[in-house]
């Protein structure tokens, strides 16, 4: 089977760095605490049928309350680096660029950012990992008006900067656009639960919903990263970039040539929608082709601002699909391409092994795949992964003991970074960073707490204990193997 047959003794570059990657509304908890109000999140996961276990991120892993063992975890496990985002609603908690600054949310971050590198540990920031202010959507449509979105995201930006622009180096400016524009958008999976509706839909047509959010982002990102390298940069260095999700594409039959298009334009419909008008300053042909006018378009001073903004690619990564071909006329709202996502190829060749979500199944070969493709597409930026891991079928249901010997896990974790390790030492690809997901089990999203990514375990019922499983303690041995010492 694919999963569990990567070996390798090829090495990734001695100045590689690695660790792990959670988000603000799926840890810190502490939800209406020191002047936080409500995100986009807190309203979705609240109302009934949204998420499967209809719980929500009140508490979660009350990170808010224990940044020391977080931190003291890390090192345990010997992290370089770790990966979080900064909750918009704690910094301005209504949002906008009028609104007041909240100061504790400012001083919480801050003295984070102080113990983590006073620990050692490289802080790595997401400015938005999806938990917008609730307030900014019934403002004004949140980033459907791409005007008011983007002022208000700039100013939230050029605060945090002006914050901590001294004390942090590598910046993200939004955490995969594609799921927030179509899970959001189109398919309605996350918040803010929108699904195209024609009739209140306050900037017209529904069904290009998902298209103007997607560029409003791009155009709030691009904003973002100006603002970064006219007022921050020229002081203080640093760098900063955005991070797109995306998974390998196989086609279902290989030697059909229209399965083979149609694996390329899954590819180009997920990642190359953003990445193209920030490499290329255009939107890819396959998107233009079956989207026509649905796709905003940019201005010539648009397209100045976005191309050439990502000085790093970040690559969130997960799985693999086979890819089908659909045949006849696609529906105008389809965001996906006009093709089929199957586990099992023409053969009955499985993509990899089942795991507690739907969408994900291990196939190690295809992120070397992926690395190279990006690579070969945007000129060998460089990458760092600012993703990847896996959750375990049934893993919430096992005895404690069974659930921390996480073999699973550990399997796809060396797999996956021996592709790596390949992907640089064969490929030539440029890959200098490596954030697990996740350093803790925590809330996940429309899944709530039933499916659990992280290397530790959180016992919500006891405190919000955290206990390693077996791949914490796995994670600094691979990555010694697999780290030139030169
Ligand atoms: C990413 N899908 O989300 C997010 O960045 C994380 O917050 C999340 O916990 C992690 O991956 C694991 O899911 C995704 O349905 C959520 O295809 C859903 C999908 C993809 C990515």
């Amino acid at each position: 089977s694919a999963h569990g047959s990567y070996t390798t003794q090829n090495k990734l570059p001695a100045d590689f760095a690695w660790g792990f990657a959670t988000a603000s509304y799926q840890i810190e908890g502490a939800y209406d605490e020191d002047g936080r109000l409500p995100s986009i999140w807190d309203t979705f996961s609240k109302t009934p049928g949204k998420v499967e276990d209809g719980t929500n991120g009140d508490v979660a892993c009350d990170s808010y309350h224990r940044t020391h063992e977080d931190i003291k975890i890390l090192k345990q496990y010997g992290a370089q680096v770790y990966r979080f985002s900064l909750s918009w609603s704690r910094i301005i908690p209504l949002g906008g660029r009028n609104d007041p600054v909240n100061a504790k949310g400012l001083e919480f971050y801050s003295k984070f950012i102080d113990d983590l590198n006073a620990a050692g540990i490289e802080p790595v920031i997401t400015l938005y990992h999806w938990d917008l202010p609730d307030e900014l959507l019934e403002r004004y449509g949140g980033a459907l008006n791409q005007e008011e979105f983007v002022a208000d995201y700039a100013n939230y930006a050029r605060i945090v900067f002006k914050s901590f622009g001294h004390k942090v180096k590598r910046w993200i400016t939004f955490n995969e656009p594609w799921c927030s524009s179509v899970l959001g958008y189109n398919t309605g999976k996350h918040a803010p639960g929108r699904t195209s509706d024609r009739t209140k839909n306050p900037v017209g047509d529904g069904a290009r919903e998902p298209w103007i959010v997607g560029k409003t982002l791009l155009i709030a990102h691009g904003t973002a990263v100006d603002i970064f390298r006219k007022e921050i940069k020229p002081t203080h260095g640093g760098e900063i970039g955005i991070t797109l999700n995306g998974d390998w594409a196989e086609p279902w039959d290989p030697e059909d040539p229209a399965d083979i298009e149609a694996s390329e334009r899954k590819i180009e419909f997920a990642i190359s929608w953003f990445a193209d008008p920030i490499y290329h300053g255009k939107y890819p042909d396959s998107m233009v082709k079956q989207l026509g006018d649905r796709l905003p378009a940019f201005t010539p001073e648009e397209i100045a601002l976005v191309k050439g903004s990502n000085d790093f690619y970040g690559m969130n990564h997960y799985c693999a699909n086979y890819i089908r071909h659909r045949e006849g006329e696609p529906e105008p709202d389809d965001a996906a391409g006009n093709l089929d996502h199957l586990f099992e190829d023409k053969f009955g060749n499985p993509i990899g092994p089942e795991t507690n979500c739907e969408w994900l199944r291990p196939n190690a070969i295809g992120f070397r795949k992926l690395l190279k493709w990006l690579s070969d597409r945007y000129g060998y930026p460089k990458i760092y992964v600012t993703e990847n891991g896996t959750s375990i079928k049934g893993e919430n249901d096992l005895p404690l003991e069974e659930l921390l010997k996480d073999d699973f896990r550990v399997q796809y974790y060396s797999d996956y970074i021996g592709a790596m390790a390949d992907a640089s030492a064969i490929d030539g690809v440029n890959v200098k960073m490596y954030m697990a997901w996740s350093l803790l089990d925590n809330y996940e999203w429309s899944e709530g707490y039933q499916t659990r990514f992280g290397v530790t375990f959180v016992d919500y019922e006891n405190g919000q204990k955290r206990i390693p499983k077996k791949s914490a303690l796995t994670l600094g041995e691979i990555f010694n193997n697999h780290v030139s010492k030169e």
